[in-house]
């Protein structure tokens, strides 16, 4: 698959989703390693519908198209490597150590840094990214006082950002080129089974939601509760709900205590 080839950025001021245009792009042809990044985003997407918000040119926001020959049962595997990625580049970037939270989400103790949302159509799957990078901002940090209510448990590079002295605020480009070359890496490491497997066990190990009790809402209007046992080998969650252990390939989950 990857092949360890180089990523081709393609870069915007503005788009309304890095996903939607690559996906087009996609459909035309484009080559895996073709990499779409824009400034601002006016219909950023989140999973179901929802949205991803981001002030103009504050935070990361990229899409990277593959073409991986994973069985349908093992593409989730690419949020897997897209998220063990972003959690090196902030370590790297900003001296943090995010934890991933299933089966989206990279969270900085309880507060979102980044999501990723990857959407598969046949032979490619458009893998995105949010990281939040200077906005929002630290607490009574210029704007603090104007995030919205519901994104006041959203967090940034900059206001998390750990080191000598102030404050750092990252570069989105930089983070961008160690993102990149992390996210290279682990893409390889997609192609063969024990790569796989090295990428569920990486992922298990800063999983915060592996022995949590979880409540997880599925598709329709199911929803689940107990304790998340594990993360199989394709990055799927296991959930003991008494009666038996659930495998979940996707939902919204829910920590239930800290
Ligand atoms: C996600 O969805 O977390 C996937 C986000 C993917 C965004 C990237 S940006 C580049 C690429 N192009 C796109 O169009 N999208 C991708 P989900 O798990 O559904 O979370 C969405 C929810 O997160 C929203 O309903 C808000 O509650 C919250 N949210 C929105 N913006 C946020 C932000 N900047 N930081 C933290 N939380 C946010």
């Amino acid at each position: 698959m990857y092949g360890g080839g180089r990523f081709e950025v393609r870069r915007f001021p503005e788009l309304d989703s890095t996903n939607r245009y690559l996906l087009d792009e996609a459909r035309a042809g484009a080559p895996e390693g073709l990499v779409v990044t824009a400034d601002h985003q006016t219909a950023g997407r989140g999973r179901l519908g929802r949205r991803w918000e981001a002030p103009p040119g504050a935070n990361l926001l990229a899409s990277v198209l593959l073409r991986p020959t994973l069985p349908l049962e093992q593409l989730h595997l690419c949020t897997v490597a897209m998220a063990l990625a972003a959690r090196a580049a902030a370590a790297a970037v900003a001296g943090i150590e995010p934890v991933l939270k299933w089966p989206n989400d990279v969270m900085v103790g309880e507060r979102k840094l980044a999501g990723i949302l990857a959407e598969a159509i046949p032979g490619a799957v458009v893998v995105g990214i949010g990281v939040n990078v200077a906005w929002p901002p630290p607490d009574g940090g210029p704007g603090s006082d104007q995030v919205p209510p519901a994104l006041r448990s959203a967090t940034s590079l900059w206001r998390e950002a750990r080191g000598p002295g102030p404050q750092i605020l990252p570069d989105v480009g930089v983070l961008l080129d160690v993102l990149l070359d992390e996210l290279g890496d682990r893409l390889n490491d997609l192609a063969d089974t024990e790569g796989r497997r090295r990428l569920a066990s990486d992922y298990r190990r800063v999983c915060t939601t592996v022995g949590r009790e979880v409540t997880v809402s599925l598709s329709g209007d199911e929803t689940v509760t107990g304790t998340a046992l594990d993360i199989t080998v394709e990055g799927h969650l296991l959930v003991d709900i008494g009666a038996c252990i659930r495998t979940i390939t996707a939902g919204d989950v829910v920590h239930l205590r800290i």
